[in-house]
């Protein structure tokens, strides 16, 4: 048997998190190997190799190396589908259906990823550095987020999911970060919109995505 996959980085942080809730929905082995920031590991030679950009997360399959969360959550997909297609998160073989969920996807990474990092950031990254968050980045970044799920809102009363009414990795790429936005006092901007409540509702409840929430909760208060 060969040996298990291993991901590079924490589970707390959101891009090592997406590779590990693909990990989790296809039923894969693999391993998690630190890296240690305080250390700056992610900076050095070795870690360099594996990710050019000093990021995390970086995956090893055997000989194969790979940086991006989102590359590596499609290799994975692919890796791992199931005969039966039940895991086709990715709809592979389905040129229509895969072109949507590429589109939802880009949406995730080009759209709405930046507005809550950027509250994240804000909220989060700068106080714990011993700065003072900037109200105003906060305020427009929440207000590009509250368009995004405008048409989120839009495009869940026409589907279950943003790529039609089966799951999509174009779903389960927005649960990182928007478990952390989610304990944030920002989340109220997700209020006026009960289709996409019930659709956050909806993926946190599957078994994959509870257990790398579980799995993040952890190693942020460890
Ligand atoms: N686009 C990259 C982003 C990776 C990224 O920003 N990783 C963060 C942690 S979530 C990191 O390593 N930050 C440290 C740094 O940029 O120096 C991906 O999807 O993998």
């Amino acid at each position: 048997m060969s040996p298990p996959v291993r991901v590079l980085g924490s589970a707390a942080f959101t891009n090592v998190a997406r590779v590990l809730v693909c990990l989790e929905e296809v039923g894969a082995e693999y391993e998690v190997v630190d890296i240690d920031f305080h250390a700056k590991e992610h900076k050095g030679p070795d870690h360099l190799a594996r990710n050019p950009f000093g990021q995390v997360p970086a995956f090893q399959d055997g000989d194969l190396t790979l940086f991006q969360s989102r590359a590596i959550s499609r290799y994975v997909l692919r890796k791992y589908k199931t005969p039966d297609g039940s895991s086709n998160l990715l709809r592979d073989g389905d040129l229509e259906g895969s072109a949507l969920v590429d589109a939802w996807l880009d949406v995730e990474a080009l759209q709405y990823e930046p507005a809550v990092h950027a509250v994240f950031v804000q909220h989060r990254v700068i106080p714990a550095l011993g700065g003072t968050p900037d109200e105003r980045v906060i305020g427009d970044s929440v207000g590009k987020l509250r368009e995004v799920l405008e048409v989120y809102e839009a495009q869940l009363a026409k589907h279950r999911y943003l790529a039609g009414d089966a799951v999509s990795l174009a779903d389960l790429s927005h649960f990182p970060y928007t478990h952390y936005f989610m304990g944030m006092p920002y989340a109220t901007v997700f209020d006026p919109f009960p289709r996409v409540k019930a659709w956050w509702e909806d993926l946190v409840a599957r078994p994959a995505v509870r257990k790398v929430a579980a799995m993040m909760d952890a190693r942020r208060s460890g």
